[in-house]
């Protein structure tokens, strides 16, 4: 008989706060789409963790179906890769609360997301932004998962995970499996088009500093066009991260895009300069999107489909996060049912 090898686990998520960009796609789904076979994949649509930032009801409930769509439009095929929703695994929110009581007040002030995410919402700075990483924490141990494929911006959140789940075997013996997060070599950061030094976000306020995965050709090429490249007196394509950083991140980009090298890029316009460089970024990005964007809208026209998709995710996901809640539960010294 075959020697069948436990495949090793990922887990993963995105926020449905808004329309996805190009970052969620270079810097994550992209990548996931690519691991199928190789690992058990569960990828998650954080919508619990939105609610941190005052979010209107029925656009989060858009917003949430439209990135099922736009995750299997993006090669996440619903039969190979677990994709549920947060909310419809009770067990999320249960191990959340367990681990916030392993989770130190000095540690959570250190978090760089927490303290941004502060200055830009100041009128609501509410106790779920501040416990946010537990409540990750939560999303990823329950999976007891290998890896964590995730940009840099959420390398932080992986790490204090692992600090928690540490910390939580220390006292119980071994109950969670330690994971690492896994950062792609290139997409992991993309910034934005109008400010370079920011991360392209999907609730940034500038909308011509993002690119949707959604919008229209016209409108992600203008963006391209009119793309901040840098105020040095050289004027040609070059990666250079600290002196020009909004070249270097569109070269980023169309190098995630087209797969070459920042050595081939830059031969590719050698002598031509910036205003030859943009545009042609801007046709790569859209050519990419454009099965993206035919998929997804026909997925969107099949509601029945996307709700059978994500009910047997939240099923096969339930199955798997109970057990390790069941464990923990034991472990702190709930009475059994
Ligand atoms: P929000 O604005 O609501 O905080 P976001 O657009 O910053 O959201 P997330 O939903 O937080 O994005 O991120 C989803 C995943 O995509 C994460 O793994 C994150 O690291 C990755 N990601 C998001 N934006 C980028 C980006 N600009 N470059 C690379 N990766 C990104
Ligand atoms: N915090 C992440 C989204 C997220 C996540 C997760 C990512 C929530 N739970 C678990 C990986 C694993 C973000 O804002 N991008």
């Amino acid at each position: 008989m075959e020697n069948e090898v436990q495949k090793k686990r990922i887990l993963s998520g995105i926020q449905p706060s808004g329309d996805l960009t190009l970052g969620s796609y270079l810097g994550a789904i992209k990548n996931w789409a690519a691991l199928a076979d190789e690992y058990d994949c569960y990828y998650m649509l954080a919508d619990m963790h939105t609610i941190t930032v005052r979010q209107v009801p029925a656009e989060l409930r858009r917003h949430t179906l439209t990135q099922v769509a736009a995750y299997i439009a993006s090669g996440l095929d619903p039969e190979k890769n677990v994709l549920f929703v947060q909310s419809h695994v009770p067990a999320h929110a249960q191990l959340g609360w367990v681990l916030d009581c392993y989770t130190m007040f000095g540690e959570l002030s250190r978090m760089t997301q927490f303290k941004d995410k502060s200055a830009k919402n100041a009128d609501n700075i509410n106790a779920g932004l501040f416990t946010y990483p537990c409540l990750m924490a939560a999303d990823i141990l329950l999976y007891q998962p290998d890896f964590v494929p995730v940009g840099e911006d959420q390398k932080q959140h992986v790490e204090i995970c692992r600090d928690i789940a540490t910390r939580f075997n220390g006292i119980y013996g071994d109950t969670f499996k330690l994971p690492d997060p896994y950062i792609p070599q290139v997409g992991a950061r993309v910034m934005s088009l109008t400010s370079p030094e920011k991360k392209m976000s999907k609730s940034d306020k500038d909308p011509n500093g993002c690119v949707y995965m959604l919008e229209k050709p016209e409108d992600i090429l203008r963006k391209f066009k009119r793309a901040i490249t840098d105020s040095d007196t050289e004027r040609c394509v070059r990666f250079d991260r600290e002196n020009k950083p909004g070249v270097s991140n569109l070269m980023s980009i169309y190098s995630a895009v087209t797969g070459r090298s920042f050595e081939a890029i830059e031969a590719e316009f050698d002598g031509k300069g910036y205003g030859a460089f943009k545009p042609v970024v801007g046709e790569a990005v859209v050519e990419m999107l454009r099965p993206i964007q035919e998929e997804t809208r026909r997925l969107l026209s099949d509601k029945a489909y996307l709700e059978s998709v994500y009910r047997a995710g939240a099923e096969k996901a339930s199955y798997v996060a109970e057990k390790t809640l069941r464990k923990v539960y034991k472990k702190v010294g709930f009475l059994a049912r």
